[in-house]
């Protein structure tokens, strides 16, 4: 419905079952020549909370559909940062690994703002690849779908963090600053058709959180998924958060929510 009304050209469709299968399509009109091939391909973003059920989701959707690729969130980057010291004349240099996801939630006044450079910049490194070959190939409509975008960094983590008093006021000056450039420079290379949003009540993410158990999550209250869900309902539904007017072509006319995601359960979901 939300995407209908948009009234764009592109019109992107998401529609789930209650079994979990979920389709979605362009109307836009697509050329077949293989010099188009790139340009076929469909971008979408998956957002939720943490734990939500983004992968689990993401990766039903790749089961579904052979035209579907993933694109995993880079997680495991942020997990493992690789530094080469150099500890003097003739000792060879050594490579040591810090874990700035950890870093970042174990100190956040110190580490937010370097965290949110790198996702930024490790999103843009993974999104800007090309698509893989069976994509390419593919005769139907090959489609992408990124768990996240360099969108929810800066709509609902950099912003979250900035509220909190993470991020002082001249580093959130600063990444807005570059943030709006890179998304100048590089836009129209990672552009989305769309936006699943997966939204489910913060317990809920916050039971799904704990039955995980990711190490580094292991501090992180309920208070600040209750933040986190806020910043989400902010930006894609009630669509106020300040700035994302930007990028409105996207975000506004074609997210899609897909309440309660618990519900598909049943099926393969969770
Ligand atoms: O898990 C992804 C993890 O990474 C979760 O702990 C949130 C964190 N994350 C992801 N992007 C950001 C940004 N931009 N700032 C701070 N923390 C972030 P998942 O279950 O996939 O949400
Ligand atoms: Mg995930």
């Amino acid at each position: 419905d939300s995407l209908m009304r948009g009234g764009h050209t592109a019109v992107l469709k998401a529609m789930a079952n209650k079994r979990g299968n979920l389709t979605l399509f362009s109307s836009r009109c697509l050329s077949g020549s293989a010099a188009d091939a790139k340009a076929r391909v469909r971008r979408v973003s998956i957002e939720g909370n943490i734990a939500v059920g983004k992968s689990t989701f993401a990766r039903l959707l790749q089961s579904v559909c052979a035209d579907w690729e993933v694109v995993a969130e880079p997680v495991s980057k942020w997990q493992n940062i690789e530094s080469e010291t150099s500890k003097g004349q003739g000792v060879p240099p050594q490579t040591t690994v810090s874990n700035l996801l950890q870093m970042m939630y174990q100190d956040p006044q110190r580490w937010s703002y370097t965290f949110q450079t790198y996702s930024c910049m490790s999103r843009l490194r993974t999104q800007l690849q090309p698509p893989p070959a069976r994509l390419l190939q593919s005769k139907g409509t090959p489609v992408q779908v990124y768990e996240r975008s360099v969108y929810s960094d800066r709509y609902i983590f950099a912003l979250n963090m900035f509220e909190l008093g993470c991020i002082n006021t001249t580093e959130w000056a600063v990444y807005q600053d570059w943030h709006s450039l890179l998304v100048e420079q590089f836009g129209h290379q990672v552009e989305l058709e769309g936006i699943i949003y997966l939204s489910a009540p913060p317990e809920k993410c916050m039971e799904r959180l704990q039955r995980r158990g990711r190490a580094e999550e292991e501090g992180v209250k309920l208070d600040y998924l209750d933040k986190l869900h806020s910043q989400h309902e902010r930006w894609l539904v009630e669509k106020t958060t300040e700035g994302s007017q930007v990028f409105a072509d996207f975000s506004y006319s074609r997210a899609v929510v897909v309440p309660n995601p618990c519900k598909y359960r049943g099926s393969t979901v969770q």
